[in-house]
């Protein structure tokens, strides 16, 4: 069940970090540190305070943070050792279902990406399809370092928001 935002003011930091610990992709430091910064006005502010921690951060903090995110259809999703969350990302834009050509062009255009950026490639998954998401990766690898860098964390923001919004009640009024 969702929780409303005066449930997660209440929190202890224990709990907030237990429960908030992966709305960014194996950054549990993320939500440590946000966790002071309450109390939260709101969903939105809380997803605010998360945005402007990642924004403050220089820019090797931002590469670290892409480099904790598991490839789209990589090894991580062949051996089941996914986060609960990126599984059920991944498998809702069907990449636990790609054929062998796309399965070899997702790796491949994977591999260039990161050996071109020293990053991964990150997209919001739940926001794409396979077609849409191989679309992507192959237009990405032909940007600059600083503009994937930047496209990749205002992904990385997309991904937390809508986990966010998967644990916490949205702030917009109820229409009756
Ligand atoms: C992911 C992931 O795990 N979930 C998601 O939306 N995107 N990974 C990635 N490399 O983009």
């Amino acid at each position: 069940m969702r929780m409303d935002i005066a449930a997660v003011n209440a929190l202890s930091y224990e709990d907030f970090v237990n429960i908030f610990g992966n709305v960014v992709e194996k950054c549990p430091i993320i939500t440590a540190a946000v966790w002071s910064r309450r109390p939260f006005a709101s969903l939105t502010a809380l997803e605010a305070s998360i945005s402007d921690f990642i924004d403050a951060l220089p820019e090797s903090g931002k590469e670290g943070i892409l480099r904790c995110h598991p490839d789209l259809a990589g090894r991580d999703l062949q051996s089941g050792t996914l986060t609960r969350e990126s599984h059920e990302e991944q498998a809702g834009a069907g990449m636990d279902a790609l054929n062998p050509a796309e399965s070899s062009r997702m790796a491949r255009l994977n591999e260039e990406y990161k050996e071109r950026f020293e990053f991964p490639f990150v997209v919001c998954a739940r926001m794409h399809d396979k077609a849409n998401i191989l679309r992507q990766l192959s237009e990405r690898c032909r940007n600059g370092r600083v503009v994937e860098r930047a496209r990749g964390i205002e992904e990385v923001k997309k991904i937390c928001c809508l986990r966010l919004q998967g644990l916490v009640l949205s702030d917009a009024p109820n229409k009756l």
